[in-house]
């Protein structure tokens, strides 16, 4: 194994010359447990912690390592070792912390992941099915400079997946859309088209969307724990509880990740332009250049719901992600 497998490359060389010194080496975090990491490094995994230092220096939560991270690691004895640097993020994903502090509404990033270059936004067929979730997604990952590929799982509960497919896909611009069930592995053989050694993949999604059993089907073992899903509500239980990443042996790694309870954006307003790019692109025909698409006259994006070309509850979702993010804008 090589340190390009696990995805260094000469952004990752240049940010480490500054930090070289004796004793000391690059890792990448695979793994985060409440005080410790798991890191992978040419002289194999080691259990670390990270220099009071870092924690002293760090400007806010942001600033610590997170599972995805290249770090530079002091190892010591019996394969352990100290975090000694956390190397620049070369792309990373951050939510606004859900909570409250003093009774008021909290503001903090919180960074989820680093250093992913695709995301399988992954979507169950059965109750879990919700496009504006889904549409919260792409803009949490075009926010984070990684790129979006939209699987729906669970073929086998839903009555016509290609009417969900095609309601998914006009709402997904750029990014794929694929139909699978997870539960049968040969179904996934597509999504290795997607894998590049040295590139990290991301499965994100709620609780029993399938993430785990689509990593365990690919993968061809049961490495990670799956859990069935409530038959009350047909919510998931929250089975995976650490983020990790997994090295596939014909190249490529890929991030379980435990599905995320609330999901608050953190971002900018622009980078709704990527996930709403259908409505920005008729925005460009609104009389008013400042239009907000709600009373003005001569708006072509309520032109086009009226004719049919666009849902209003897709330009509602719109206008709650953008004051989402107008509001945290104001806050920060
Ligand atoms: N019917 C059906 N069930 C599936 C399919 N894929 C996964 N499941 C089931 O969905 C449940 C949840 O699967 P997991 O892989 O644990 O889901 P997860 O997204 O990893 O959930 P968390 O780890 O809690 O975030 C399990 O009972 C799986 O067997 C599928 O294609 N069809
Ligand atoms: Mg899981
Ligand atoms: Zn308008």
């Amino acid at each position: 194994m090589t340190l390009e497998d696990w995805g260094w490359s000469p952004y990752f060389t240049e940010k480490y010359i500054s930090w070289e010194k004796p004793g000391c080496i690059p890792a990448r975090v695979i793994r985060g447990e409440k005080n410790y990491f798991r890191v992978w490094s040419l002289q194999g995994e080691l259990t670390v912690r990270f220099a009071g230092k870092i924690r002293y220096k760090a400007g806010g939560r942001a600033d610590l390592p997170v599972v995805g991270d290249w770090v530079v690691v002091e190892p010591q004895s019996d394969q352990r070792g100290t975090i000694r640097a956390l190397l620049e993020r070369k792309s990373s994903f951050s939510r606004n912390l859900p909570g409250t502090r003093k009774g008021k509404e909290r503001i903090e990033q919180q960074v989820i992941a680093a250093n992913v270059d695709l995301v399988f936004i992954v979507s169950g067929l059965d109750r879990d099915f919700n496009l504006r979730r889904i549409e919260r997604y792409l803009t949490l990952v075009s926010s984070s400079g990684a790129k979006a590929v939209i699987l729906l799982n669970k073929t086998d509960l839903c009555e016509n997946p290609e009417d969900c497919k095609a309601q998914v896909e006009a709402i997904a611009g750029n990014s794929p859309v694929h139909l699978c069930m997870a539960r049968n592995a040969g179904q996934l053989d597509i999504l290795f088209n997607y894998m590049q050694s040295g590139e990290t993949i991301a499965l994100l999604g709620s609780s029993g969307v399938g993430k785990s059993t689509i990593l365990n089907g690919m993968l061809g073992e049961d490495r990670q724990k799956i859990g069935a899903v409530s038959e009350a509500d047909g919510k998931g239980r929250h089975t995976t509880t650490h983020r990790e990443l997994i090295l596939f042996p014909n190249g490529g790694i890929l991030m379980d990740n435990p599905g995320m309870r609330e999901l608050h954006l953190w971002g900018e307003a622009e980078d709704l332009a990527e996930s709403f790019s259908d409505i920005e692109t008729l925005a460009a025909n609104c009389k008013f250049k400042d239009c907000h698409h709600k009373t003005e006259p001569g708006c072509a994006v309520n032109k086009a719901i009226e004719v049919g070309d666009l849902y209003s509850e897709r330009l509602a979702s719109y206008h709650k992600l953008k004051d989402e993010l107008s509001t945290l804008k104001k806050r920060r």
